[in-house]
């Protein structure tokens, strides 16, 4: 016997491996296939457990698959552009490039030391001149046909690090990565008319039912927020349009709730509405409030929905039924880009109208009775609101006051950067010409490298020579855009680029037979916090790129699983609070198959994880004691003859085939979840069984079918013993032998107070409550109205009932 090394036997396979080429897909497209994929690291240049695990459950899938005969695609990549790349280099002076592809070397090394058979022949980071080629490509495209432009707005503004946020970015009114407090700023920007996909995105959510958490649908469907109702317009007081010099006659809004018009008592503005900025340029607000709504601006929408602040105008708009004048105020918790930009407050029916109103002592006026229909409305008293909503909707279209809208709170994806380390948005502005786009020829429009990167604005606009080009129209000289490009963009087409092999992608973005063949990615597997954003994106850019004639599909990730975090004592694990487990010093101390069966045996996938040194140690003496034994079982090339096993030997065997059955039924997703943790306890347990008895035929076949089990899980350790033992090349899937699961019957003896009343046959490794359960039907007619004081079971002989 040989006692277990880890670390000896996983560089061993690691570098066979490495040399064999494995786990590269095969080019043979006409074999059944399985399209494996991890969500890609950003290269911070150390793994976390959050990435052991969401890399160690893609791993097993992959590696099952491959036993099933599949041709599998198992990539790995690095999303590589971002922020962090630029902070080292503001802190440590070191190029964003050079830390970028040096943090991807030491990963993939620990990618190495995990045993991840990953395809290492397709690997790419986004920030390779080959893929920006590509995406610049597509950006162009997109422009061509109106799915890019150009608008002013207002935006969240990291004074730190200089550079638009998205809202999402945008954590309680500060920076998501420096937690600097955000301000509002107003610029022009690159949007992607992802609007134009809301209706498809959200319609087709319902063809992944089953196949994706239901949660994460919720939250996109959430997201794309569907609303119908009614925009109209109030008229502005005549004074109001005075004042205003004739600018604006009239305040547009967006209402679900029309039914409720006679409850208006006041309307509210966005900070950023045009008509409050009208009105403070014509310095019409006192300087108190005028103070006060600068400061509404300068906060981003989401920390002012902490608390609710206003201010009233010097406006009124007449009430378009009754003609009542109606105050005008500008109000924190209104959006400036949902709708359009202003509401109907309607306190006694809107909670956040309510609060407001009651802030600000504004009147309540109710217009829905306890009873649920109309009151205090004109014409319309007695009706439901729904019935309401219907006439008052006709009555406002029929006099073109109006008009029925379905309202999607999904907005345009803004995608500027003013960032070095990103793709550069390919276009130019020239003062003839205007904003055009780069010549496809001349892509990539690469970064130049001599910068100085100091963490104050953007070191493209600072370089001499950089923004000098001459325009793709007219060839005078013009300016090079500088902004680059929201990281999420290389994120939303990864998982296409991989399908096409290596030599083909300097040349074009698809090979389409390979395309169609690996498309879509059979199980994506990632942590729930990309179930909105990533995934939304990814799920437009495939439909674009449908549209473009890239590709026939509609949804990229056939099936999804969302990974738990990894916690420790309950809590995220985190520099700050001391709690980080490290992949490195696990993999030191126990090697990559002990952390990888710790893993899975913990928790299932989908559950958080709640690091436990204990169960840590327990997976540890597992492993070592499936790798000793090994050495008691010697190559049998037959398979135990069934009529010739003792019963230790018929339960052992029936544990392994049992675990067999588990491990197909949970690949196979007939148990759903993948709970790998249910499938090691089987291993366990026959494991456990198997030490009992020492048939060497037994032991023989135990050891084929548990090292074909636990392969995608343990693969060293696996491979180690198949290959001393077996002299085993691939792993292939086993089947299960029916006939071993088959249970042993034995008689029971019932009594009941000492005395024998019946008898019973049951399975011979039946639990204890349905033993007794079985028992008590037998001798129902001695139990009845008696009470039993003590069940009493003499294992595979008798239970007797102590009665009162
Ligand atoms: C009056 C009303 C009465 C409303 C009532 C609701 C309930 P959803 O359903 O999410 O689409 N609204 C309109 N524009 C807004 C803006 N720019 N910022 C913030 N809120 C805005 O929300 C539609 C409702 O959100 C609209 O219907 C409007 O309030 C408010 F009992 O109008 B409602
Ligand atoms: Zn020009």
């Amino acid at each position: 016997m040989q006692h277990y090394n880890a670390h000896s036997i996983e560089q061993k396979w690691q570098a066979i491996w490495t040399r064999s080429g494995v786990f590269e897909p095969l080019k043979d497209l006409t074999k059944p296939k399985k399209y494996i994929l991890s969500m890609f690291p950003y290269p911070s240049g150390a793994i976390h457990m959050g990435h052991v695990r969401n890399y160690a459950i893609g791993d097993a899938l992959a590696r099952y698959y491959r036993q099933v005969g599949y041709n599998v695609l198992h990539p790995m990549g690095f999303d590589a552009f971002g922020m962090p790349a630029e902070n080292a280099a503001i802190q440590y002076g070191v190029h964003p490039k050079k830390w970028t592809y040096e943090n991807i070397a030491k990963m993939r090394e620990e990618f190495q030391a995990l045993g991840f058979s990953f395809s290492q022949a397709r690997e790419f980071a986004t920030c390779d001149p080959h893929y920006t080629k590509i995406e610049q490509g597509f950006f162009i495209e997109m422009y061509k046909k109106g799915l890019v432009y150009q608008k002013e707005a207002w935006l969240n503004w990291c004074p730190k690090d200089k550079t638009v946020l998205a809202n999402e970015q945008v954590i309680e009114g500060r920076c998501w990565r420096c937690d600097t407090p955000v301000v509002q700023k107003q610029m022009p920007q690159y949007y992607l008319k992802i609007t134009k996909y809301a209706e498809e995105l959200l319609a087709e959510l319902k063809t992944l039912e089953g196949y994706w958490p239901s949660q994460v649908l919720r939250m996109q469907e959430n997201w794309i927020g569907k609303s119908q109702g009614l925009a109209f317009h109030f008229n502005l007081a005549p004074k109001s349009i005075a004042l205003l010099k004739d600018q604006y006659h009239q305040i547009e809004v967006f209402t679900t709730r029309i039914d409720t018009i006679y409850g208006v008592t006041f309307i509210a503005l966005a900070p950023g509405h045009p008509i409050v900025g009208a009105l403070l340029k014509g310095k019409h607000v006192d300087p108190a409030s005028q103070q006060a709504i600068v400061e509404m601006q300068n906060t981003s929408a989401r920390a002012r929905a902490l608390e609710k602040k206003g201010v009233l105008l010097p406006l009124q708009a007449l009430h378009p039924l009754s003609q009542e004048p109606i105050p005008i105020y500008v109000a924190n918790f209104v959006l400036e880009s949902y709708g359009s930009g202003a509401l109907m407050g309607v306190p006694a029916h809107d909670s956040r109208d309510h609060e407001f109103a009651t802030l600000l002592n504004i009147p309540i006026k109710q217009v829905i009775n306890e009873e649920g229909v109309l009151e205090h409305s004109d014409t319309y008293n007695g009706l439901t609101p729904a019935q309401a909503r219907e006439k008052l909707s006709d009555l406002f279209e029929g006099q073109d006051l109006g008009q029925r809208i379905t309202h999607y709170r999904l907005q345009d994806w803004g995608i500027s950067r003013q960032r070095y380390w990103g793709a550069l948005i390919p276009m130019v502005r020239c003062e003839h010409c205007g904003l055009v786009p780069e010549k496809l020829e001349n892509l990539p429009i690469l970064l130049p490298e001599d910068v100085q990167i100091d963490g104050e604005g953007n070191p493209l606009e600072k370089h001499l020579t950089f923004k000098a080009c001459s325009c793709p129209m007219c060839d005078r000289p013009a300016q090079r855009e500088s902004d680059t490009m929201d990281t999420f963009f290389q994120s939303s087409w990864y998982f296409l680029r991989y399908a096409t092999p290596k030599e083909l992608w300097d040349t074009q973005a698809f090979e389409p037979q390979a395309l169609a063949y690996w498309l879509g990615v059979d199980e994506y597997i990632g942590g729930v916090e990309h179930a909105i954003l990533h995934l939304l994106y990814a799920r437009f850019f495939t439909k674009v790129l449908r549209d473009l004639g890239y590709l026939r599909l509609d949804e990229p990730f056939t099936c999804l699983t969302t990974q738990g975090m990894v916690l420790k004592n309950g809590a995220k694990m985190s520099k700050s609070k001391g709690n980080v487990v490290s992949p490195q010093e696990i993999l030191e101390k126990y090697g990559a198959d002990i952390a990888r069966l710790y893993i899975h045996f913990v928790a299932p996938p989908s559950k958080e994880l709640d690091w436990n040194d204990k169960a840590l140690e327990g997976a540890a003496r597992f492993l070592k004691r499936f790798y000793e034994k090994s050495f008691l079982a010697s190559p049998c090339d037959h398979p135990p003859k069934l009529e010739n096993l003792n019963p230790a030997e018929k339960q052992a065997r029936q544990k392994v085939h049992l675990a067999l059955q588990k491990c197909h039924a949970i690949f196979e997703k007939k148990q759903p979840g993948y709970p790998f943790n249910t499938l090691i306890a089987a291993c366990m347990e026959a494991l456990n069984a198997l030490e009992k008895t020492t048939n060497p035929a037994l032991w023989s076949e135990a050891y084929y079918i548990l090292t074909h089990i636990l392969e995608p899980i343990i693969p060293h350790v696996c491979s180690e013993v198949a290959q001393r033992l077996f002299k085993c090349q691939n792993f292939k899937s086993q089947e299960v032998d029916s006939q071993a699961l088959e249970q042993e019957k034995i008689e029971i003896a019932i009594s009941i107070n000492g005395k024998k009343r019946a008898s019973v046959v049951v399975d011979k490794d039946l639990d204890r409550d349905a033993l007794v359960a079985q028992a008590k039907e037998q001798v129902q007619k001695w139990l009845e109205g008696k009470q039993i004081l003590k069940e009493v079971i003499v294992p595979d002989k008798l239970v007797n009932f102590v009665l009162r």
